[in-house]
C-alpha cells in the first residue's frame, strides 16, 4: 500500500494546486491562459513514477501536472503563472511554456503536436550520444490527428529511438468530441502499433494501471527495442481552458460526465487506500500539509520580483 499512498499524495498535491489556481484565477494576477489537468492527474503521476531525473519530458498546453510530477518546483510554477522573475521560465512563458532542465523537464509548448518531434529529436540525440536516459512526450488525442505525430512516430520507430509517447485521451479537442474527428472503427493503439510503436491502452484514471503499463513499456524502450506509446483514457473535469466548469454548454453528454466524475482518479485511489486499512485521518493530514505548502507557494509568487527590464533581450534570437 505504501506505493499507492505515495501516488495518491502526488495526485492530491496536483489536484489541490490546480484547485487553488482555479480559485484565485479571477483575481487577474495570473495573466496567462491556463489549461488544468483536474481529473487527469493519474497519468502524469503514474508515468513519472517510472522516470529518472535524467529522463527528459516534453509537454503540451496542459502541462502543470507533467511538470510537477517530474519533480518541478511548485514555487517556480506558481511564479511562472504570475509572470514573476522566479518563474521556471523567468516569468516570460506562462502556464503553457514551462521549462526546467534541473528536473529534466525540457519544454512545454502551446502548439498542438509540437512536443512530439522535439522529444523524438532528443531521442536521436540520446541514442547517438549513448546516454542512459529516455525522452517522454505527453500529448492529447487531438495531436494524433496531426502530421507531426505520424512523421515523428515513423522516424522514432525506424531508428528505434528511446522515446515514450504518452497520449492522454480525454475524448475532446476543445468542444469537438472524437466522433467528429476520427473514424469510429480506428483505435489510436492499433494505429500506433501499425506504425511500429509498441503500444498499449490503459484506464488512465487508475494510477496503478498506468504505472504497471509504463514500467513494462519502458523495459523495452530503455533496452534499445524502440519507442512505445501508452494511450491513457481519462477525462477533464473543467473547461478546456480556464478555471470554470462548462457543462452548461451541453457539448458533453451529462451521463458521460457523470460516468467519468464517478471514476475520478483521486477518489479511486482514496477508496482503495481506505479499503486497505489506511486511516482517513492520515489522508486528511496529508491534505492539510499540502494546502499549507500551496499557500506558501502563492505567497512566494505574490511577493517575488517582476522580471527586470535590464535582461529583456535575453533568450531572443534575431
Ligand atoms: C497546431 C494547433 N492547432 C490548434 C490549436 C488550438 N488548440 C489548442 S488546444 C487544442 C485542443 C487539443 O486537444 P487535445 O490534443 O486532445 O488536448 P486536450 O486539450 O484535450 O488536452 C486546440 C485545437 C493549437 N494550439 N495548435
Ligand atoms: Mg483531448
Amino acid at each position: 500500500m505504501s506505493e499507492l499512498l505515495e501516488h495518491y499524495r502526488r495526485i492530491l498535491r496536483i489536484r489541490r494546486i490546480e484547485e487553488a489556481i482555479a480559485a484565485r484565477y479571477s483575481e487577474q494576477k495570473m495573466r496567462c491562459p491556463t489549461h488544468l489537468s483536474i481529473g487527469q492527474e493519474a497519468v502524469a503521476v503514474g508515468v513519472s513514477a517510472c522516470l529518472k531525473n535524467a529522463d527528459k519530458a516534453y509537454s503540451s498546453h496542459r502541462a502543470h501536472a507533467h511538470y510537477l510530477a517530474k519533480g518541478g518546483s511548485l514555487d517556480a510554477l506558481i511564479s511562472e503563472l504570475y509572470g514573476k522573475a522566479t518563474g521556471c521560465t523567468g516569468g516570460r512563458g506562462g502556464s503553457m511554456h514551462l521549462s526546467d532542465l534541473s528536473v529534466g523537464f525540457v519544454a512545454s509548448t502551446a502548439i498542438v503536436g509540437n512536443s512530439i518531434p522535439l522529444a523524438v529529436g532528443n531521442g536521436l540525440h540520446q541514442q547517438v550520444q549513448k546516454l542512459d536516459e529516455i525522452s517522454v512526450t505527453y500529448f492529447g488525442e487531438g495531436a494524433t490527428e496531426e502530421g507531426a505525430f505520424y512523421e515523428s512516430a515513423n522516424f522514432a520507430a525506424l531508428r528505434k529511438l528511446p522515446v515514450l509517447f504518452v497520449c492522454e485521451n480525454n475524448r475532446y479537442s476543445v468542444y469537438s468530441p472524437l466522433s467528429v474527428r476520427q473514424p469510429d472503427s480506428r483505435s489510436i493503439v492499433t494505429l500506433a502499433n501499425s506504425i511500429g510503436l509498441n503500444a498499449v491502452e490503459v484506464d488512465g484514471n487508475d494510477v496503478e494501471q498506468v504505472v504497471d503499463a509504463t514500467q513494462s513499456l519502458l523495459e523495452g524502450v530503455r533496452s534499445g527495442k524502440g519507442p512505445a506509446l501508452i494511450e491513457c483514457h481519462t477525462y477533464r473535469h473543467r473547461e478546456h481552458c480556464g478555471p470554470n466548469f462548462d457543462d452548461d454548454l451541453g457539448y458533453r453528454p451529462s451521463e458521460e460526465v457523470a460516468h467519468w466524475i464517478s471514476n475520478d482518479p483521486l477518489d479511486r485511489a482514496y477508496n482503495k487506500l481506505l479499503a486497505n486499512g489506511v486511516s482517513e485521518s492520515l489522508l486528511r493530514a496529508m491534505t492539510t500539509e499540502i494546502d499549507s505548502e500551496v499557500k506558501q507557494a502563492f505567497d512566494f509568487a505574490e511577493s517575488a520580483p517582476e522580471p527586470s527590464e535590464v535582461n529583456n533581450g535575453d533568450y531572443l534570437y534575431a
